[in-house]
This record gives structure tokens, C-alpha cells and sequence, in this order.
């Protein structure tokens, strides 16, 4: 039996074209496109009306991440097997740094998760919450390790928050590091006033996660941030934007020519904060951090997507079972934040970005895979099919739909925000490193399979 893998008959797409064209994989690794490849006893997939896009690049993920008293429902191997069956091939998720706890430890305990359990590959932003002394000498050997992102929190007082000054100083070393800072951008001291005049008005139930957390209270943080990070001469990458003022303060930073990017999330473009009026469940699974917002925000977003003030496209997976979110049950304030997405990020944006028209299918590429990979250090190694790439390949039929539960989901969690959603399209094969870890539904991969893979500084 020979080593060989060719795909034929498929629609190949990248972020900058499509192309028709067979697709030959050997030891991992995409050998050749081009026409009539591989020798007589190749392994030979038919993708006739399939599309071959890269493997999806979630650098958004909370993988078993401890929030609220507990601790995100899916591990490394529950997580990268629902993240596979959903065409996603790499993560990038958070190494979080406790209170008192040196960087370099934080590293090495999010390694312990992930290596014997991931399916797909992996790697990691350490999320700095203490700068500690010598926290800056940490940070450059950390970057030379392959860690070369950080995140920061501007929400989350006396827990994850750090102060304007820590701000401008972590800032200052991914500047000189070529190490982008991802930050998530909430006011979080006037976020706990909001917060505490509610819960002492009486006013205790989920929905008042959201009126906690007012679209100003991002917009303010993202302008703070951008100019504290002109002050420090670095780029700066928002995590997970969800309001039209924050989209215009990015887009207007870019239009200055100043290094400023975001992304969105899978919910902030397909659900609203209608899910806050919903059964109390319903309302309780939707208390994500920043809340969902009006359609005035969601069409703010897209429009982002469209015009590039926005360039990516994450889950932001932070999901809590049923019981964890009752934790928060009469106090809003101590539902875990977060919920469910890694699996269904390329189905909906393929549904309700591609078959409506709103993004090409260049785009949608560009969205889930390329961009990501480029932004964090991994192209072209990831976000690509072209020769030299890692053979991640996901098979997307277009003539197919899916139906989205959390009966059928692979995610460890017993709810689904978009139960019931049947959207366009289907993924019907993932293949890792030219291994087919995904099929007809199933996972066909195993534990410790995924690779950490270092990423470049910028
Ligand atoms: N922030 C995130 O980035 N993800 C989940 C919860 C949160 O507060
Ligand atoms: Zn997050």
C-alpha cells in the first residue's frame, strides 16, 4: 500500500482563489496540486461537489480554563474532538496565569492539560494577570518557546484585571518581542458598580448580566487601549468585539495605519440579547462575556467582516454545563461567563455567511483559517492548502445541511445555543496531518494525536 493520499474531483479554496484541481498528501504534508496525481495504489478520496478548504484555526478557546468558582466543561480531549468534528484542525488556547504563579509555570501546567489528551494541534497565549518582577524577562523566553501571543483583561477586578499601567507595559514587550497582545477590552470597575447596583435593586436574574455591561463599557476599553498601545509603539489585537462602536474605533485606528486588529465571535453575528427574554435556561446558557447585543451591533459586524475592520472569526469556547450555570442562580454576577461554540464556528459561518451572501467563500476561508494562522505565527504552515502545508483538510458539502443540537455535538455540555438551527452545508471529512480524524459524524482520531506547534513572532 503506498504512503500517498489524493484527493480528486474537489473544489479547492484558499483565502485568495479557488481552483480545481487534485490535491496529493504524503507523510503529513501537502506534496502536490495539480492534475491526474499519485501513483495506481494511492488512497484515493472522491471530492466530487465537495469544497477542500485549510483546516479551520480557533485561536479563541477556554479548554477545562477554571472561571467562577468552576471550571470550563470540556478538556483537551473532549474539546479538540468536537473542535475536529467540526472542521476545526488547530487551537489556540489560554496558558492563564494564577495570582502569585510565574509565567513559565503557567506554560508548563497548560502543556500537562493538553499534551496527552488533544486530537488536533494546539497552542497557547499566556494570559498575563500579575506582572510580577522579572515578569518581562519571563515573557522573552517565552515568546522563543513558541509562545509568542499574550492576553491581557481590562474586566474581571481583583481576578484576571490588570491596571493601565500593566497594560502599557506588557504592550511595550509584544512590541519589542514581535509577541501580539490580545486583549479583551470591558471597563470591568464600572462593569462591578453597574453590577452591584443591580443585584441591590433586586434586580438578580440572568438578563441582568447584560444591562452589567453597556456596549460603552467596551467601547471605552478599546479606545483606551488603542491609544495606551500608540503610546507603547505596539499592535494590539482585540479578543471577541461584539458593538458597533468598538468595530468604528478599530476601523478608525486602521484608517490612521495603526497595527489594530479584532476579531468577532460565532454568537455576536447569529444570535441577539433576545436570548436574555427568553425561559430562564435559555437566558442562563446565554450569559457570555461581552453579553449579546442589538441587531444594530450584529449588522455592525459584519459590515466589520466585510470592510476588514474585523479579520477574524473565533469561537471563543468557554462552555459550562446546566449545573455550573445555576452556581449564579439569584446573582447574576456568579454565573460562570461563557458557553459553547467550537464545533459549530465554520457551519455557521459557512450558513450564515456564505450561503446568504454576506462573505464569499474566499473570505469565510480567510475568516476561520488564513487569517488566524497569519496573526498568530502559524502560516503557512497552517491556513493554507498549497504545497508544504500540514495536510489538514476539511471536506464541505455544499448541497448538505445541518442540523445543530447538543444531542449530536460532540462538545462536553448539555445544551446548545442554537438548538434546533438547521444551516446550509456539511462537513463530511477532516483529516489531520493527512489523517482522516473526522468522518460521516464520527471521530476517528485518538488522544494525544494534536502537536503543540510553536509560533513565529511577528
Ligand atoms: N472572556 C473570554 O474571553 N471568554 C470567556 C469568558 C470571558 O469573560
Ligand atoms: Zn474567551
Amino acid at each position: 500500500m503506498s504512503d500517498e493520499l489524493v484527493f480528486r474531483n474537489g473544489v479547492i479554496v484558499n483565502s485568495d482563489g479557488v481552483v480545481h484541481a487534485d490535491l496529493l498528501v504524503k507523510e503529513g504534508k501537502i506534496t502536490a496540486i495539480g492534475a491526474s496525481l499519485g501513483s495506481g495504489d494511492a488512497e484515493v478520496v472522491d471530492a466530487s461537489g465537495r469544497y477542500l478548504l485549510p483546516g479551520g484555526v480557533d485561536v479563541h478557546t477556554h479548554l477545562e480554563l477554571p472561571a467562577g468558582g468552576t471550571i470550563s466543561s470540556d478538556d483537551f480531549f473532549t474539546g479538540t474532538v468536537a473542535a475536529a468534528c467540526g472542521g476545526t484542525t488547530t487551537v489556540v488556547d489560554f496558558a492563564s496565569q494564577e495570582h502569585g504563579q510565574k509565567l513559565p509555570e503557567a506554560i508548563a501546567e497548560a502543556h500537562c492539560r493538553a499534551a496527552d489528551k488533544a486530537v488536533v494541534d494546539y497552542g497557547f497565549h499566556v494570559a498575563v494577570t500579575d506582572l510580577y518582577k522579572d515578569a518581562i524577562v519571563d515573557l522573552r523566553e517565552i515568546v522563543s518557546d513558541g509562545v509568542s501571543s499574550f492576553k491581557v483583561y481590562l474586566a474581571y477586578p481583583g481576578v484576571n484585571m490588570i491596571g493601565d499601567g500593566d497594560l502599557y507595559r506588557v504592550l511595550q514587550a509584544g512590541g519589542q518581542l514581535g509577541a501580539t497582545v490580545c486583549v479583551h477590552a470591558e471597563n470591568g470597575t464600572v462593569i462591578d458598580e453597574i453590577a452591584a447596583d443591580l443585584f441591590n435593586s433586586g434586580k438578580r436574574g440572568p438578563e441582568s448580566h447584560a444591562l452589567s455591561r453597556p456596549p460603552e463599557t467596551e467601547v471605552e476599553a478599546v479606545q483606551r487601549a488603542i491609544m495606551i498601545a500608540r503610546i507603547a509603539e505596539s499592535p494590539v489585537y482585540f479578543v471577541h468585539l461584539s458593538t458597533r462602536g468598538a468595530t468604528e474605533a478599530v476601523a478608525e485606528a486602521r484608517l490612521g495605519g495603526w497595527p489594530v486588529s479584532a476579531e468577532t465571535c460565532t454568537h455576536y453575528l447569529t444570535l441577539t440579547e433576545t436570548e436574555y427574554d427568553g425561559p430562564h435556561q435559555q437566558a442562563m446558557g446565554a450569559v457570555l462575556t461581552p453579553p449579546l447585543r442589538s441587531e444594530d451591533h450584529q449588522k455592525a459586524l459584519w459590515q466589520g467582516l466585510d470592510n476588514g475592520s474585523l479579520s477574524i472569526v473565533s469561537s471563543d469556547h468557554c462552555p459550562f454545563c446546566k449545573a455550573q450555570k445555576a452556581l449564579g442562580e439569584g446573582d447574576f454576577r456568579k454565573i460562570p461567563n461563557g458557553g459553547p461554540g467550537i464545533e459549530h464556528r465554520l457551519q455557521l459561518l459557512y450558513g450564515e455567511g456564505v450561503a446568504t451572501g454576506r462573505v464569499t467563500l474566499e473570505r469565510f476561508v480567510d475568516l476561520v483559517s488564513a487569517s488566524p494562522a497569519k496573526s498568530f505565527g502559524m502560516y503557512p504552515r497552517k491556513g493554507v492548502i498549497q504545497v508544504g502545508s500540514d495536510a489538514d483538510i476539511v471536506l464541505l458539502n455544499p448541497s448538505e445541511t445541518t442540523t445543530l443540537s447538543a444531542t449530536t455535538s460532540h462538545q462536553r455540555v448539555d445544551y446548545s445555543l442554537w438548538e434546533g438551527k438547521t444551516v446550509p452545508g456539511r462537513v463530511e471529512k477532516v483529516y489531520s496531518a493527512g489523517e482522516l480524524i473526522f468522518s460521516g459524524g464520527i471521530f476517528t482520531g485518538s488522544a494525544g494525536r494534536g502537536q503543540f506547534i510553536p509560533r513565529a513572532p511577528r
